[in-house]
């Protein structure tokens, strides 16, 4: 039997203190069409109940893992304890790909500060310039860029001035974070911080003409798995330009010359909406969000990029790729779906992904019953048109808001008013996002920063064919019978985005949720085996 969701709610509440489960009670929502596209208001963006074991990571994940750490050449100096410094090194699986053996590629290296106690007394800030000066003797980096950790904001180092003085004495671009993990309530508050800085240092700061007709970039595709890669390759077979991506398989020429780019396209709103607004405002470059996750998604995408630059040759390639990549998608999607059709899903990742992969399930049949953000905001959930009543609380307040105004010389509209209300017309909703929930189907839960105990109860009422997560949890999962896809990494698969992205997950899932071998797992707190293991050992 289908299970009420609203019982459902009540269960998982009535495991919390009184005033814990009030407050828990606003981040947990039944889905709902209302009027006029509406969907009912979820709590996010707050802090994780003390004790609760939550999905999320921190400020400086965030700033460092997510958004900068992709760049293969700027190099990356962990300002912290050696603790915080091994996951300045490759903990999260974004490719890169050099042009030639000159190219640098910084991303293989760990490079920390190494705190000490000393540091941590007396200041760090001398250990910081030694170890500035010692990178820059050994790799000659384009850029140098310095994350803070937690112990740094404490004992107060401004690693601002530091970079300040190291830009002049070295000659190359030094800039700092205030990245410190406890900042915010999640990585997302790290988001914010890198946007900030990156446009602030970056972005505009290469003049380069690009002489190209269909310019664009490609925010918030972070090529894990090899998914920008995919993506790459179909801008090139369109004859779109791909001037800089924000960040994967990226480099720093690139960011400081995507200025000079018509179009941002959006693919991660909650990582980079930021970067995507502020060069609105001060080059006048519009923004849509795009999901290239989904072969309809994809599609869809190319197809608005091509009306946006209204040009029939353009539209023309888009068509013609489109329907070339769909013979192979469709007959794929055919034979999975007589094994998947009916099947259910729960996806609890991050920001952006917990939607966007509800429409590769779709197109495989599968549904999706429960699915969550770990640190998205309201908007993600409900949709940009929140946005003005989203109130800013103490935690949010902490981060630096920067006031963008439009460049006194390079201010230039892309596109005049009357084209941009043709092409919303048109249906290419400039500067919108709809978010995850109008998207999802009625009565399906919907759980901000979802909690772990949370999860086994939900695994256990609903017993989903596929839990979707990362590797913290993927294990708890199995070990009570249920297949893990981890949508952070891919486990070791990939790449999901695009057409051929596609078809390699349709295959994946559909061996992962009709192989027979779950039914065999029992967990070991299931059966009275633990105890005769202990006899054995004596
Ligand atoms: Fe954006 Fe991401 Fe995500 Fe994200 Fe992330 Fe990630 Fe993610 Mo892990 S930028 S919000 S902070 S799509 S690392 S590539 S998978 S939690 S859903």
């Amino acid at each position: 039997m289908k299970p009420n969701p609203h019982t459902v709610k009540e269960q998982l509440l009535s495991a919390l203190p009184k005033k814990s489960a009030r407050k828990r009670a606003d981040q947990i929502v039944v889905n709902e069409h209302l009027t006029d596209g509406a969907v009912p208001e979820i709590k996010a963006n707050v802090r994780t109940t003390p004790g609760a074991i939550t999905q999320r990571g921190c400020t400086y994940a965030g700033c460092k893992g997510v958004v900068i750490g992709p760049t293969r050449d700027i190099l990356s100096i962990t300002h912290g304890p050696i603790g915080c410094g091994f996951y300045s090194w490759l903990t999260r699986r974004n490719q890169t790909r050099p042009e030639g053996p000159d190219d640098a590629n910084y991303i293989p290296y760990c490079l920390s500060t190494d705190m000490q106690d000393e540091q941590i007394v007396f200041g760090g800030e001398k250990k910081l310039r030694a170890a500035i000066e010692e990178a820059y003797e050994l790799f000659h980096p384009k850029a140098i860029a310095i994350f803070s950790t937690c112990p740094v904001g404490l004992i107060g180092d401004d690693v601002h001035s530091v970079a300040r003085d190291m830009k002049e004495k070295l000659g190359i671009n030094v800039f700092g974070f205030s990245c410190e993990g406890y900042k915010g309530v999640s990585q997302s508050a790290g988001h914010h911080i890198a946007n900030n800085q990156l446009f602030k240092h970056v972005v505009g700061t290469n003049e380069t003409p690009r002489p190209e007709k269909f310019k664009i970039n490609l925010l918030g595709e972070y090529n894990i798995g090899g998914d920008a890669f995919v993506i790459e390759h179909l801008f090139e077979r369109c004859g779109i330009t791909l001037v800089s991506t924000f960040s994967g398989n990226s480099t720093y020429d690139a960011f400081a010359n995507s200025h000079m780019a018509d179009l941002n396209a959006v693919m991660c709103h909650r990582s980079i909406n930021y970067v995507a607004e502020m060069m609105e405002k001060k080059f006048g470059i519009p923004w849509i969000k795009v999901n290239f996750v989904g072969a309809e998604g994809t599609a869809k995408s190319l197809r608005h990029i091509a009306q946006y630059f209204n040009d029939a040759e353009l539209t023309e390639r888009v068509e013609k790729v489109i329907s070339d990549e769909m013979t192979d998608v469709l007959k794929t999607q055919f034979a999975v779906g007589a094994r998947c059709e009916g099947k259910t899903a729960m996806l609890f990742v991050g920001g952006s992904r917990a939607h966007h992969y509800q429409m590769l399930f779709a197109e495989m049949g599968m549904k999706t019953v429960a699915a969550g953000y770990e640190f998205a905001h309201r908007d993600d959930y409900e949709g940009r048109r929140v946005l003005p009543s989203i109130k800013v609380d103490a935690d949010s307040r902490n981060i630096e808001q920067l006031e963008v105004l439009p460049d006194e010389t390079r201010y230039m509209p892309r596109r005049g008013p009357d084209e941009l209300v043709q092409l919303q017309a048109a249906g290419v909703d400039v500067a919108g996002y709809q978010g995850m929930m109008p998207e999802m189907e009625e009565g399906a839960l919907v759980i901000d920063d979802i909690y772990h105990f949370e999860t086994e109860r939900l695994l256990e009422i609903y017993k989903p064919d596929i839990f979707c997560a990362g590797v913290k949890e993927k294990y708890a999962v199995q070990k009570a019978g249920i297949p893990c896809k981890q949508l952070h990494s891919y486990d070791y698969g990939g790449p999901y985005a695009g057409f051929r992205g596609a078809i390699n997950f349709y295959n994946e899932i559909d061996r992962m949720v009709n192989t027979k071998i779950w039914q065999y797992v029992q967990a070991p707190w299931e059966t009275a085996e633990e105890l005769e293991m202990e006899e054995i050992a004596s």
